[in-house]
């Protein structure tokens, strides 16, 4: 598939995909999160993708949000469709079996905070600005991000943030525990990537596996979480990663990781 409003560039098994619509501060349309869902699916699929960072092209920002000129039109079925892709394209991302991270090189708003909360983590620039907007539009956010920013950083500081639809900065944002850490915005990608190119050296599986624990463990009792962490930690030990992860280990090498 052709990508108009995405780049995309493999490294070394790093992934960069770049939100490329600067002219409306990257805000999300359809076409775009038609184009996102396919990308995604994709390097979900692609053995030589590691590890992905999502940005947004331009200096401003990451994404300011759902598309609202398009939106402003929308019939009832088109407003659903809209919702459901976007909804697709979040759970795409926490399902993904590769660690994603939100390199928020700007504004974060409305469904592109939203996006960010999908990814494992965030980085961002010490320009960058977050917030939910959408109760000043009348709405509330709906591409999860009631239930992720609440999980995130508990209900009392998502409520202040959700219900007065103010932007908080990167400083704020750090430390709330939204963001891991803040660069400069000259510096934000290249820390992403190095991020990413750690993640991409390890043992693919076992970070897969440990993805899909701490994302479901969330939802469990803490007891059946260290049920279900200890029997994918077994199915580890007959994977070949493991065998060469220790081996390497005890043979004193670099180890060399197959993803199997
Ligand atoms: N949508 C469309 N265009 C946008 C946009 C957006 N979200 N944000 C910015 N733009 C466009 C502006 O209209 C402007 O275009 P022109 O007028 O030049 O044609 C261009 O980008 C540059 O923006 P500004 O001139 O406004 O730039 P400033 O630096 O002055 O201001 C700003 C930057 C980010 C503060 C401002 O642009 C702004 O407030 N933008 C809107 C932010 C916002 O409210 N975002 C939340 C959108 S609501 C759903 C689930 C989820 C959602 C929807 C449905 N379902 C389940 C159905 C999600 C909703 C949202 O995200």
């Amino acid at each position: 598939m052709e990508f108009k409003n995405l780049l995309i560039d493999t490294t070394d098994g790093v992934t960069t995909l770049t939100i490329n619509s600067p002219r409306t501060l990257n805000a999300l349309n359809s076409a775009l999160l038609h184009e996102l869902e396919c990308a995604l699916y994709g390097l979900n699929l692609d053995v030589d993708v590691k590890a992905v960072v999502i940005t947004g092209a331009g200096e401003k920002a990451f994404v300011a949000g759902a598309d609202i000129k398009e939106m402003s039109t929308m019939s009832a079925y088109e407003g659903h469709q809209f919702g459901l892709t976007g909804q697709r394209v979040m759970l795409l991302i926490e399902k993904m079996t590769k660690p994603v991270i939100a390199a928020v090189n700007g504004y974060a708003l409305g469904g592109g905070l939203e996006l960010a909360l999908a990814c494992d983590f965030i980085y961002a620039s010490n320009r960058a600005r977050l917030g939910f907007p959408e109760v000043t539009l009348g709405i509330m956010p709906g591409f999860g991000g009631t239930q992720n920013l609440a999980r995130l950083i508990g209900p009392n500081r998502a409520n202040e943030m959700i219900f007065t639809g103010k932007m908080i900065d990167g400083t704020k944002a750090l430390a709330w525990g939204i963001v891991n850490e803040l660069f400069p915005p000259e510096e934000l990608l290249a820390k992403a990537r190095e991020c990413a190119a750690t993640m991409a050296g390890v043992g693919s599986v076992g970070l897969a596996y440990a993805k899909n624990a701490i994302a479901n463990g969330l939802n469990m009792t803490k007891e059946d979480g260290f049920r279900y962490e200890a029997s994918l930690f077994g199915v580890l030990f007959a994977t070949e990663d493991q065998k060469e992860g220790m081996g390497a280990f005890v043979e004193k090498r670099k180890a060399e990781f197959k993803g199997k």
